[in-house]
């Protein structure tokens, strides 16, 4: 059976860069070192132990969810600070494009933010999941820029028996018309502590777990700063946690301007307000001097 692409966290980023863009999914063995790994397995096992199986066919009726990561283990910024996959979600998604502003031709280049966090495990007897693009919850068209780029972690070895992801590489190139088959999916085998990475517009689904065992994983998403995020990371993630973590992480979990301007607050950097609780614009009423009107 064929399989995709395995390359070691030694492995440059361009090289990275071009397996994702040309295959659309890329294995990195020893995304985590077993001290994280044992970590999440410490910090997210019992919720996965207390988890209630999904209410729709398509999560999984014998699939456990356990979400909002951040606030449930002090791993994550291993996870999204991993070289490889931040370094490779920024170069493929953060691409300057450009627009007049009236006679003034200017280029603008996005960021990108933290959109998902879950951690998914597979029970013995789920079947097979529907093959889906995950960029599809933006209804974006296709073939198209990436807009999404995807972590499955592996935190129990990933076999074709007990359900590793399917995937179909270069299917991020297919257009809208061509429905993806199972006969076309290669499953993402790996042992514990690597991780699959894929691009949004790639077609893949939960494999089918036929051994006596479950399949334990955790996935995450990078996704284009100016679009919604999956889950609400504001909501998610307590106050006391965002101020703990990384000005970088602050900034990947929303508390930030897409430029040109989106997500601003008063008009001002979001993240001022993390920095400076009581920061407020000036207003006119603080005896400010009134500006004149323009034009
Ligand atoms: O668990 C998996 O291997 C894939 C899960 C997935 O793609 C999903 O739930 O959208």
């Amino acid at each position: 059976m064929a399989e995709l692409i395995h390359v070691t966290p030694d492995t440059p980023l361009d090289d990275v860069v071009e397996i994702l863009e040309r295959e659309g999914a890329v294995i990195i063995e020893n995304f985590v070192d077993a001290a994280v790994l044992k970590g999440l397995w410490d910090d997210l096992g019992p919720y996965l132990d207390r988890g209630r199986y999904s209410e729709t066919g398509y999560d999984g009726h014998l699939t456990r969810r356990v979400s909002s990561l951040f606030r449930r283990t002090a791993h994550m910024p291993a996870v999204f600070m991993q070289p490889q996959y931040l370094g490779a979600s920024r170069r493929i998604m953060e691409k300057p494009v450009h627009m007049w502003v009236g006679q003034a031709r200017i280029e603008m280049t996005p960021n990108i933010q933290i959109s998902a966090t879950q951690a998914i495990q597979i029970d013995p007897g789920q079947g097979k999941q529907p093959l889906h693009r995950d960029d599809s919850l933006h209804l974006r068209r296709h073939p198209g820029p990436t807009t999404r780029v995807q972590l499955m972690l592996a935190m129990s070895e990933f076999t074709a028996p007990n359900g590793a992801t399917l995937v179909i590489p270069g299917s991020h190139h297919w257009d809208d018309e061509r429905a993806p088959r199972y006969a076309e999916a290669i499953p993402a085998a790996m042992p514990a502590g690597s991780g699959l990475l894929w691009l949004g517009g790639v077609y893949h689904g939960g494999g089918a777990n036929t051994t006596d065992q479950p399949r334990t994983s955790l996935t995450v998403s990078y996704d284009l700063g100016n679009l919604r995020q999956e889950e609400n990371q504001y909501l998610a993630v307590p106050r006391e946690t965002v101020l703990g973590l990384p000005e970088e992480m602050q900034r990947l979990l929303g508390y930030d301007r897409c430029p040109p301007g989106v997500g601003w607050y008063e008009m001002q950097d979001p993240h001022r307000l993390l920095v400076d609780p009581d920061f407020e614009p000036a207003l006119f009423d603080q005896g400010q001097e009134k500006q004149p009107a323009l034009g």
